[in-house]
């Protein structure tokens, strides 16, 4: 493949063909406009888009649009967004219109990837084909650094692999960074004494995207051992300035807070695989891709295909560890791990820290329910000998 598809479902207007629709879009995003121009010469058009396919596809239509690779700016994201997801969306002569996916030719794909990915982070906490149990600080704001640290000592202590920041969490004067994350990685160094068990903290480096690289590199001068980033509210930008950046020697976990204003509606936006694709490229070692049993809408297909693309063959890039997260209890482990596959973090906030007896026993019932798995055993026939999952599971049931 030479140049980039992009795969696109559409609603045409009443007044428009599906064939003018998908023409629209690939001259709207190479070299037409919606009128025939002067400047527009022979030498201009081998930068022409091409419908590569169309046909009918639920109320709608599905295009493969082929754009030339000569018309993106390698290494360029914001650039290549602008083409393939760019002003298509408001062409008014389309009800509606979504990019499902989208390939590019090695020639665009000349990124690093992620620093760590699946396997450099289950080399730090030592783990080998299980999937990883995290914990979402909660509330998600208010709490100060030292019950920050308390909390996630104990849900270290329980066994979980990864402690992070919730998303709306970053520097605020209730809990400033210089203060919480020394307390938080003091605790983690106890709890390892106790545990021998290796915990990650993503602290939430979230900023402005020519600061964000200062702030990582203090937090790393703090001790921080992983860093998050809200990539959609901080922009790619600023998570190519971390992943690139050769001084930043700890995995980036990234959340997705406001993803669903574009990701969200099936038949307009953007679909999370195509971002998922790109957030890979510029370094990103964990990526929120959102459960199939949760709190949040989902739809088990796109969480599969976004996963796919996480893992598969890209420029000899590692594979980004999926995070599944959101609403996620002991009694929903089953089916997450039975869908999405062992390489998966699964990640409970409330599911931890609402366990009828603590922050503590919510992290061992999260494992708990993973080593059912694991062994091939149902959740109900484990939590007869293990007290932690069968108070979860009486709690929050298995559906
Ligand atoms: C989970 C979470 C995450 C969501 C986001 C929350 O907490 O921290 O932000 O997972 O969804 O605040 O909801 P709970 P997604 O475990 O308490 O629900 O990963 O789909 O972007
Ligand atoms: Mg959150």
């Amino acid at each position: 493949m030479q140049d980039v598809i992009a795969t696109y479902y559409f609603r045409p207007r009443s007044d428009t063909k599906p064939e003018q629709a998908a023409q629209a879009i690939c001259e709207e995003e190479t070299t037409g406009t919606w009128t025939e121009i002067s400047t527009r010469t022979n030498y201009v058009k081998r930068l022409d888009g091409a419908v590569e396919s169309l046909a009918p596809q639920g109320n709608g239509y599905i295009t493969r649009l082929r754009y030339p690779a000569e018309i993106f700016e390698p290494g360029n994201i914001a650039q290549y967004l602008s083409v393939v997801a760019g002003n298509l969306f408001g062409l008014g002569r389309l009800e509606s219109v979504r990019l499902f996916d989208v390939e590019f030719p090695d020639s665009l794909t000349r990124f690093k990837g992620p620093k760590f990915g699946i396997s450099g982070v289950r080399r730090m906490v030592g783990s080998k084909d299980r999937p990883h149990v995290g914990t979402i600080i909660k509330p998600k704001v208010g709490l100060t650094p030292e019950d920050t640290a308390a909390v996630a000592y104990e849900a270290a202590i329980g066994g979980v692999d990864l402690i992070k920041d919730d998303e709306t969490l970053t520097d605020q004067k209730f809990c400033p960074i210089d203060r919480r994350l020394p307390l938080v990685m003091k605790r983690l160094e106890e709890a390892k004494d106790e545990t021998g068990r290796e915990v990650l903290y993503a602290v939430n480096i979230s900023a402005r995207a020519d600061r964000i690289a200062e702030r990582a590199l203090h937090a790393i001068d703090l001790g921080a051992n992983m860093v998050m980033i809200d990539v959609f509210t901080t922009g790619f930008g600023a998570l190519q300035a971390l992943g690139e950046d050769p001084r930043i020697k700890v995995p980036i976990h990234v959340h997705r807070t406001m993803h669903a204003a574009f990701t969200r509606n099936p038949e307009h936006g953007i679909a999370m695989r195509p971002l998922a694709r790109i957030i890979r490229m510029l370094g990103a070692d964990q990526l929120h891709t959102g459960t199939v049993s949760g709190k949040m809408s989902h739809d088990a297909p796109e969480v599969k295909a976004s996963i796919e693309v996480l893992k598969c063959a890209c420029a000899g890039m590692k594979p980004t560890f999926p995070v599944s997260s959101g609403g996620l209890h002991p009694g929903k482990v089953a089916h997450e791990i039975a869908t999405l596959g062992t390489d998966i973090i699964l990640q409970a906030g409330g599911g931890i820290h609402g366990h009828p007896d603590g922050t503590a026993a919510g992290a061992r019932a999260m494992r708990q329910a993973v080593d059912a798995c694991m062994e091939g055993t149902s959740l109900e026939e484990y939590a007869k000998d293990h007290y932690e999952l069968e108070r979860a599971l009486k709690h929050w049931g298995t559906s």
